[in-house]
């Protein structure tokens, strides 16, 4: 066993090649293990094995910085940094995260886990290393997947990086997958070059002689040297990144250590943005992973039966045989947002955009301005990325566009960066945009309907991305009503739950009534605009609690509160939310109830304000 002497880097650097063939296979056992019984990112990290090897015997972490864009792919990163042991609580509260982490290790430069922004990172720390000769950072490394490479801020960080000159590894690695294919033609045209070992073979040889021009000159000089002229007639991506002014090299088999090490030092000598194209395969080693021709076990989620994702597929399939205008666009996640099954049936009407929500947004107010009515599904987390084009592209323009929001509220397992708390305090200031929460299966499905036929504006419809409750016929509301779902004897209390927190706010009316409280609960269904009906009868009693699970401040809770002191309403009113903070890594339930965001704290907030 070589895994268990491995407590650094410098273990990596003393074995041969024979005994990092041996420690690779013997991650990817470990790796499955600790993915199979915590959950997170397998056929990514499946796939990295060897080029993290032969980034950490190249290169001097931490001081070479290593920046893994997006992060899902770093668990080899980690257990090669000495936190091989902490993979027992993978995820767990306390635990390692399922992303670099700062305060886990020297070796995580960053850890924002959105995609696409390595490059700008990257050149801000080259920036900061080239302006102070005295700092402490030497080579900057940025690691980003061929899906990553669709975002708008990688676009931006090569062309940027490609100007300045400035002296960075970019490692792409190219699997041909975000969790599907991946959507680019920079893609297609690298997939042409995986297909094609000759050229494989022809472009060692180029790089070979390549290594030997001089390091000076210009960036153009750098970039055109006639060697990679003659590439570039015929191959897209080493026009695309030399054009840019950042050299390419490769393409590489990510499998091989000794061919990967070579050129890495080979890049790493350069004077100038490089790019290392890798090629490696997703899921590697793991029948399982390779054999799932859908996602390669990026993730070890699928969509539960019951689940709000679920219910969402359904009512978009069934909206889409009713609505011919009716399109569905995703951000590079058909399948974890739920829209595989529309594709599979409207093929023509299903859109792909890549990891690029801003576009996945504004290409979205264009269709609606031609005439369609376009459905973007996305998490929570990732909306925020493109509020202005929400607010500026689509709500300026009054476009007929709905945001079909999963994983809303507070997710969990994957930490600060993917809690959907923001995006009720974001849409809801997006003028003329309807804001939706559903607190059932059900309600979801009316709401997707009602969003297609009643709406002609901006809507949002969020859920989260726990068990749906499921509602009798009678506890479905419709259009823009809300529905009271308890009505209480007295006016004392009244409590609105908004979305999943209305069923531990009917809780709480059960738990108030065992000590004589019988309070009323309103399940307010539409945050903006907010049913008068709701707000008048909420104001006769002494007490309102809202119940959120968003950001507390400027979501729907400070939004009813304001809208019944406009109407002068006297009573207290209280609103429960998360606090603006960044929340670790633990259970959705776990969390909430230590925020109080339970059937218990709700309770103990009634009480306090009735004493
Ligand atoms: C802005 C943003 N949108 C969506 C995601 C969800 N997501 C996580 S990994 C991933 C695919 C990344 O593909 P790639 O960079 O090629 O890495 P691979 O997993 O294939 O190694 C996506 C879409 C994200 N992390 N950030």
């Amino acid at each position: 066993m070589y895994l268990e002497h491995i407590d650094g880097p410098a273990d990596v650097r003393v074995l041969d090649h024979g005994e990092l063939d041996e420690l690779a296979t013997e991650i990817r056992t470990f790796v499955v293990e600790a993915v199979t019984k915590n959950g997170g990112h397998l056929g990514s990290n499946l796939g990295v094995v060897e080029l993290t090897l032969a980034l950490h015997r190249v290169f001097d972490s931490p001081h070479d910085r290593i920046l893994w864009d997006t992060g899902h792919q770093a668990y080899v990163h980690k257990i090669v940094t000495g936190r091989r042991e902490g993979f027992a609580n993978l995820r767990k509260e306390g635990g390692l995260s399922g992303y670099p982490s700062r305060t886990e290790s020297d070796h995580d430069v960053i850890e924002n886990s959105h995609a696409s922004t390595v490059l700008a990172y990257a050149y801000g720390l080259a920036t900061a290393r080239d302006l102070d000769p005295d700092t402490d950072l030497g080579h900057i490394v940025a690691v980003i997947g061929d899906g990553s490479m669709t975002g708008g801020m990688a676009f931006e960080g090569i062309n940027n990086l490609g100007h300045s000159g400035r002296k960075v590894t970019i490692v792409l690695n190219d699997n041909g997958r975000s969790y599907a294919p991946t959507v680019s033609k920079l893609g297609d045209s690298l997939l042409k070059i995986r297909a094609n070992p000759k050229y494989m073979r022809r472009q060692r040889e180029l790089e070979r002689l390549a290594i030997n021009l001089p390091k000076v000159g210009t960036v153009a000089e750098r970039g055109i040297s006639a060697t990679k002229a003659a590439i570039r007639q015929f191959w897209e991506p080493p026009a695309f990144f030399e054009d840019l002014g950042v050299r390419y090299l490769g393409p590489y088999d990510g499998h091989d250590i000794a061919s990967l090490e070579t050129a890495l030092r080979n890049a790493a000598q350069f004077d100038g943005p490089s790019v290392v194209h890798v090629l490696t395969q997703k899921g590697r080693g793991y029948a399982p992973a390779e054999a799932d021709t859908v996602k390669y076990m990026h993730d070890t989620g699928s969509i539960a039966p019951g689940s709000y994702t679920a219910a969402f597929t359904e009512t978009l399939v069934k909206l889409g045989e009713e609505h011919s205008n009716l399109v569905a666009i995703t951000a590079a996640m058909p399948d974890s947002t739920g829209v595989l099954a529309f594709q599979e049936r409207f093929p023509d009407r299903c859109f792909d955009v890549g990891i690029a929500e801003q576009h996945a947004v504004t290409s979205a107010a264009g269709m609606a301005l031609g005439g369609l009515v376009p459905v973007i599904a996305l998490y929570s987390s990732f909306l925020t990325r493109a509020i202005d084009q929400v607010n500026l592209d689509v709500g300026l323009l009054g476009q007929h566009v709905i945001f079909c929001l999963d994983r809303a509220g507070v997710t969990g397992d994957d930490g600060p960066s993917h809690h959907g708390v923001l995006d009720m305090v974001l849409c809801t200031k997006v003028p003329g945009m309807t804001v939706m929460a559903p607190s059932s299966y059900q309600e979801l499905q009316v709401m997707m309907s009602d969003a297609v036929t009643m709406c002609d504006g901006p809507v949002s419809i969020r859920w989260p991305k726990t068990a749906a409750v499921v509602a009798d016929k009678g506890e479905v509301g419709s259009g823009l009503a809300a529905r009271k779902a308890r009505s209480g004897s007295g006016e004392r209390v009244c409590l609105i739950g908004v979305g999943k927190m209305l069923a531990p706010a009917l809780e709480a009316a059960e738990m108030l009534a065992d000590e004589g409280i019988d309070a009323t609960v309103w399940d307010p269904r539409i945050v903006v605009p907010l049913d008068p009906e709701m707000l008048v009868d909420a104001a006769l009693h002494d007490v309102v609690v809202t119940i959120e699970d968003g950001f507390r401040q400027g979501g729907a809770g400070t939004g009813i509160e304001t809208a019944m002191r406009d109407m002068e309403a006297t009573c207290r009113i209280d609103v429960m939310g998360v606090p603006v903070k960044y929340i670790p890594h633990a259970k959705p339930d776990k969390i909430l109830s230590g925020l109080g965001l339970d059937a218990q704290g709700i309770v103990a907030t009634v009480q306090r304000l009735l004493s």
